[in-house]
């Protein structure tokens, strides 16, 4: 295993996203970019073009996977890729550039050998993996130089976890984190997010996080309250905390334009971004004109986290980052452009014009690369992909606490797993998006991020009954599992379709919580060892060839595989096992191959390994609730052999760190079960365990005190 540095023509942008620039060797590049790294693949061309840097490669034939939750196929090969952080809110399984950025990849030959690539540059940057079908691969930046890491591995576990070595380790998630989470554009008032938290509880309906969107502000003011909707947010919290629920609010970069507004007062013309001219650069977002602290800064980020501390104080667990990419609705000068196009226009010319102006903004346009400058000097377009980043870790630097973070960032950079976790932002509620999600959080784990989610349910357009439970079927089985949904459509937590369809969903998440020691035990464990929670079946089985094209199958942990169902009227799904496995919705035994599975509406296929023992215990309504008192857990032994993994720790503060947690092993072998502590450094509260065990033509119960 090996990381090499390459480096080519002159990078002036650091990204910031290498942590421990020790461990790469460095190697030399020739004049020409003529390089070689162990017959991997061969640099062709190098040149420069109009301010573009292009670097030509010949590579062998083979898979590639990774780019975080861009759109496509799980092997992205043949695609063609922009890194340019934008915010596209009707996204397609076509759609390109998205919100975040994560040019790593990972190659695997026809002979099974495998190697990363991690393209450091934060700036505008394409990445063309062989769309001409000529074995050639291109990567293409706006800027002067960029650097280039190659990593060499035995194994895809062994190039992920070098890659997060080198851009850093996961910060942790607390364990509430695994619970159910209920959003919504918007909960208008205090009074209806309480609603909201006594339905749950009310209907007992498991659920640890209510978050609050854009609407709980002041006019959009960041770091403000509505004085009308949201009077007593204090006491809201601490409502909503004696209910057993957590808080997590958004916050948007844009500060609004408004004499007397401290957060504005403060900054302006000191550590908001730049204008051509020198003056601050202003858009135009939901508070109307607002300014962008340029969080590049160190001072900045101290000026941001000390707000986004201070507003935490009346009890704020979480807060999730928005609009990050940077999201500008329009500029001044582009609002002129439209209304000059529109004069004088016909009819058809307006509706073309119109088309056009819903364009100005993100979408679709690569703009705003020239018109703002960084308080250093930088063009936008060399570190636009940072912004995010950065945002999120002003946050995460800024909150003073011995407690575990809580934040979520919708833009992103590579390396954002030091200070959060992201989700994939504006889905739809489509039945496409669920595969597609599938493919997206399973590439971000790829790309270093373990706490990832997607809105489920879907944000945009309307959802109906069958596929909100398909989708809240897979969301149960995703790290962050968050029911979310925009402005205007229709309402769909849990109870939104009437009985039938509650009882369902209840059901669903009453089944995650269930399995939240062993969601927890495997977050962790991966955690400490640079192992994603949520992987594609190949990275846990790569000798088997044929799982490297499965992208509507996951593994949540080792054990458990997923078969999400995501097409209408489907009460059946074709599965790929890689290994002999238990079904647990009938406790039936497959061997590996193909198999056809019931699916019946309530059931979503998802088997456990053989080989493998999973800890679980009984639903609560939100994880502090109160102290299980025994722990369930299944073994799957067909050959009479199993083995899994029991992890503690307070769940919520960094002590883990200093290694202050418990590991068990357990085994079944001979017809017993018996235990290893690993590691056990903390106080440990002793339970029964009660263990069903599946062997070959057997089921038995097994109890133990552990
Ligand atoms: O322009 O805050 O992705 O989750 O609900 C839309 C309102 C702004 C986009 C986020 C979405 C959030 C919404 N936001």
């Amino acid at each position: 295993m090996s990381i090499y540095k390459l480096v080519y023509g002159i990078p002036d942008v650091d990204s910031e996203a290498v942590v421990n620039k020790r461990i790469a060797v460095e190697l030399e590049c020739s004049d020409e970019g003529l390089y070689k790294i162990e017959n991997i693949f061969e640099d062709i061309e190098f040149f420069s073009e109009d301010g573009f840097l292009v670097l030509k490669r010949r590579v062998s034939e083979g898979l590639v996977y990774g780019f975080g939750d861009k759109v496509g196929a799980l092997n992205k090969r043949g695609k063609r890729y922009t890194f340019w952080n934008t915010d596209n809110y009707t996204h397609h399984p076509g759609t390109d550039p998205l919100y975040k950025s994560f040019p790593f990849y990972i190659f695997i030959d026809s002979n099974g050998i495998k190697h990363g690539v991690f393209t450091d540059y934060p700036g505008y940057l394409e990445i063309d993996l062989d769309s001409e079908g000529n074995g050639e691969f291109t990567f293409k930046i706006k800027g002067r130089g960029f650097v280039q890491y190659v990593i060499t591995g035995k194994s895809i576990k062994e190039i992920v976890s070098s890659y997060v070595k080198l851009t850093g380790k996961n910060t942790a998630f607390p364990i509430w984190a695994f619970g159910y989470q209920q959003s919504r554009w918007s909960y208008f008032s205090q009074k209806e997010v309480l609603e909201i938290a006594k339905k749950f509880r009310s209907r007992q309906i498991p659920c640890d996080v209510i978050w609050l969107d854009i609407d709980y502000m002041d006019s959009y003011k960041v770091f403000t309250w509505n004085p009308k909707t949201f009077s007593s947010p204090e006491k809201m919290v601490g409502k909503l905390h004696k209910m057993g629920f957590k808080i997590s609010a958004i916050i948007d970069p844009g500060v609004k334009v408004e004499k007397g507004y401290e957060v504005f007062e403060s900054g302006k013309n000191k550590y908001f971004l730049k204008d051509n001219s020198g003056k601050d650069f202003e858009g135009a977002v939901w508070p109307g004109r607002v300014r962008f602290p340029d969080f590049r800064e160190r001072k900045v980020r101290k000026w941001w986290g000390r707000y986004v501390n201070e507003f935490s104080k009346i009890g704020i667990d979480g807060f999730w980052n928005d609009m990050n990419e940077i999201s500008v609705f329009a500029t001044e000068k582009e609002l002129e452009e439209i209304r000059n196009l529109f004069k004088n226009s016909t009819l058809e010319e307006g509706v073309n014009l119109a088309i056009k102006a819903g364009t100005v903004g993100e979408i679709g346009r690569r703009g705003r690369g020239e018109d703002i400058v960084h308080l250093d000097g930088e063009p936008h377009y060399k570190v636009r992909n940072v912004y995010g980043f950065n945002m999120n870790r002003a946050a995460f630097e800024g909150i003073k606490s011995n407690k575990r973070k809580f934040l979520i960032t919708r833009s992103a950079y590579s390396g954002i797993q030091r200070y959060g976790g992201v989700w994939t932002g504006d889905n739809h509620s489509w039945w496409e998006h669920i595969f597609l999600e599938m493919i997206r959080l399973s590439s971000l784990s790829l790309s270093g991020v373990f706490y990832s989610g997607c809105d489920v349910g879907g944000f945009g357009g309307d959802v109906n009954a069958e596929l909100l439970i398909r989708f809240m079927q897979f969301g149960s089985f995703i790290p962050m599992f968050r029911n979310h949904s925009a402005i205007g459509t229709r309402n769909q937590e849990p109870w939104a379709f009437g009985k039938k369809y509650e009882d369902i969903l209840k059901k669903v998440i009453q089944n995650r919580y269930t399995l939240i020691p062993y969601i927890y035990t495997e977050y962790m464990r991966g955690i400490l060892k640079n192992v994603p929670l949520l992987v594609p079946l190949f990275y846990h089985f790569e000798k088997d060839k044929l799982t490297y094209n499965i992208e509507d199958e996951f593994m949540l942990g080792s054990s458990l595989l997923i078969a999400p169902v995501y097409r209408p009227g489907q009460y059946y799904r074709v599965v790929y096992l890689p290994k002999r496995a238990l079904e647990l919705n009938n406790n039936k035994f497959f061997s590996k191959g193909w198999h056809c599975i019931d699916a019946p509406l309530e059931i979503i296929p998802y088997f456990q390994i053989d080989g493998t023992i999973v800890p679980r215990w009984k639903a609560m309504n939100y994880l502090f609730e109160k102290e299980p008192e025994f722990v369930n857990a299944t073994v799957v032994a067909y050959s009479g052999k199993a083995a899994g993994y029991f992890y503690e720790d307070d769940g919520i503060t960094k002590e883990y760190k200093k290694g202050k947690y418990n590991l068990y092993k357990i085994f079944y072998k001979d017809g017993d079960i018996y235990v290893k502590a690993l590691k056990e450094a903390i106080p440990h509260k002793s339970r029964r365990w009660i263990f069903k065990v599946f062997t070959k033509n057997n089921v038995e119960t097994l109890e133990k005190i552990i």
